[in-house]
């Protein structure tokens, strides 16, 4: 769940030293401006070297690594920029009072926790371009991030690299040794990745729910690990100390943190834009990619300029050499379909498409005895999790209910080792891309969120909550934060993400990763896109 001011209402001096003090010189100083690369439009007619498809973080390792191998790169953003504070004087709207820059063009929120205490909590909101999309299709609603930077403007910041042990699961065909000795730490460093001070995460109030599931966690026997985040722990502790303006202590993540979480805008793509030879067009969605003549004269790419009311204001075209998909695995997935399908891009295979999971995302609560509270004030950024995917196919991330008020609650993100696959495909006559998930597959992922916490309730004499997710609804089980997959490596794509049967169309993004990771994806995804651009640019350019 951030901007290239590193606040919205914080003086900008206070935050940037904060900012500074909590990467070091992990990110170079060039990071620290906290800029994201300029926008600029990009007219009709123009010819650019490399074009990137979306700005998360397969499109943000892409932009900064070809710019610093000496390439122009333009990057393409359907979501807004996130550089201007809104009228209550802050970029982002807090997430217990969502506003029409919180939904991607909806007229109603759409909360991942739909109810609290029996009470609906959606609302209406005026149709914008807003930061969280809910799309929903297929039996599920796919949350993702949309604006400059993605899904790292409204994720949790949780930066999870995967056990060894699992890896080959996630990307069979990929060395992991050369994955765990060089790219998980470039993409940790480049992320500025870190954990909780551990003596600090013992007597902090903001973190008395995490000690809790701990506590519970331990009673029946499960392996409890801090989990690292690229929230600036520093400055939670200035929050917790009251010396600056609050953001994860204040709730702020799933529609955007106004200052200590480091955003993609604060690490990738502010190195992008200080190479200066990165520009980022906002608001428009690129609808086609073709070739634009014989061999080599590269592809025409079109899109849309949008309004923020979502209206289309303008058609363009431009010619690209080479276009990287970073769209995120439904953006790129759907384009591809629909492209393959229209005859667009016709020397596709037909493994586009194919090969989409959730990440096995189920939510729950439990609720506690009155001897056991959570706290009042809770960081919105989650520090641990629970590790049952050997023995029982769930990891349980310990997650915040940030809701002001002393709930007795815990409340869990479990992913799970879900084996269920969709496809997208091309309705023609709907003149749609559609995914083929079903509800009931959740299923599997909701067996293995419970062998842990079935237990738990055993234990403590607990039982689960039945109010978030409608009423007498234990299990959040129509939705993901974590879509993966469509069109993936080794198969879509050759073992370094290049479309098979366009030179110069190459894949960069979640779509490459078939279906699960087993933890949070992104680093993962960060990592992939590091290792493949890197050959990419040694070999293609
Ligand atoms: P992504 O970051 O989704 O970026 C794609 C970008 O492309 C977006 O900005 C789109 O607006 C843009 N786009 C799409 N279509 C077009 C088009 N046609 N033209 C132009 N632009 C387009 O892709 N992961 C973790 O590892 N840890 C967490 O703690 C975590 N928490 C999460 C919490 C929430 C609420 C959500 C929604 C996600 C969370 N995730 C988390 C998932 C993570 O953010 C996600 O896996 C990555 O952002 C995916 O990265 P990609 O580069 O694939």
């Amino acid at each position: 769940m951030s901007d290239s001011t590193p606040t919205g209402d914080v003086p900008q001096g206070i935050s940037r030293r904060r900012f500074i003090a909590g990467t070091g010189s992990l990110l170079g100083a060039v990071a620290l401006a906290g800029r994201a690369p300029s926008a600029a439009a990009l007219d009709t007619g123009a010819r650019v070297p490399a074009l990137v498809v979306g700005t998360g973080y397969g499109g943000s390792v892409a932009a900064l690594r070809l710019a610093q191998a000496g390439v122009d790169v333009h990057m393409v953003e359907q979501g807004m920029a996130w550089d201007t504070p809104g009228p209550d004087g802050k970029i982002f709207a807090n997430t217990t009072r969502p506003d029409f820059r919180s939904y991607w063009l909806r007229t109603r929120t759409k909360a991942p926790l739909s109810n609290f205490l029996g009470f609906p909590l959606d609302k209406d909101v005026p149709r914008y371009t807003g930061i969280l999309d809910a799309e929903e299709m297929g039996g599920i609603v796919v949350y993702q991030g949309r604006g400059v930077g993605g899904g790292s403007l409204v994720n949790g910041g949780m930066a999870v690299t995967p056990k060894r042990e699992n890896f080959a699961a996630v990307l069979p065909s990929v060395d992991a040794e050369e994955m765990y000795r060089t790219y998980y730490p470039r993409a940790n460093a480049g992320l500025g990745v870190a954990t909780v001070d551990p003596a600090w995460f013992e007597t902090a109030e903001c973190y008395r729910y995490a000690r809790v599931g701990r506590k519970h966690a331990q009673r029946s026997g499960f392996p409890f690990v801090f989990v690292p985040d690229v929230y600036d722990w520093d400055y939670m502790k200035q929050e917790a100390a009251g010396t600056v303006q609050k953001s994860a202590l204040d709730g702020e993540i799933l529609y955007g943190n106004n200052a200590g979480k480091k955003s993609l805008q604060k690490t990738y793509l502010a190195r992008a834009a200080a190479t200066g030879k990165v520009t980022v067009t906002p608001l428009h969605r690129v609808t086609s990619v073709t070739p634009a003549g014989g061999p080599g004269a590269g592809y025409a790419v079109t899109m849309e300029q949008l309004a923020t009311n979502g209206d289309v204001t303008a058609v363009k075209t431009v010619t690209a050499d080479r276009v990287f998909f970073a769209a995120g695995s439904v953006g790129t997935s759907k384009l591809l379909v629909e492209l393959k399908a229209t005859g667009a891009l016709p020397g596709l295979n037909d493994e586009i498409g194919k090969g989409w999971g959730e990440n096995g995302n189920v939510m729950c609560g439990r609720a506690n005895h009155m001897w056991d509270p959570t706290g009042k004030v809770q960081s919105s950024i989650p520090c641990s999790g629970i590790d049952n995917w050997a023995a029982g196919g769930a990891f349980a991330e310990v997650a915040p209910l940030p809701t002001g008020i002393e709930t007795y609650a815990s409340f869990y993100l479990s992913i799970t080792k879900n084996p269920h696959r969709a496809a997208f495909s091309w309705n023609a006559a709907a003149g749609r891309v559609e995914l083929n998930w079903q509800t009931a597959w959740k299923r599997p992922s909701i067996d293995m969120a419970r062998t842990i916490f079935d237990r738990i309730n055993e234990r403590e004499g607990t039982i689960y909550r039945t109010d978030l997710f409608g009423t007498d609804k234990i299990w959040g089980d129509h939705l993901t934060y974590h879509p993966l997959g469509g069109a993936v490596l080794n198969k879509a794509t050759d073992n370094y993400g290049r479309l098979h049967g366009h030179p110069g169309l190459y894949v960069v993004d979640g779509a490459l990763i078939p279906g699960n990771t087993s933890v949070n994806p992104f680093v993962t995804i960060t990592a992939l896109a590091e290792r493949n651009i890197e050959r990419i640019i040694a070999t293609d350019l």
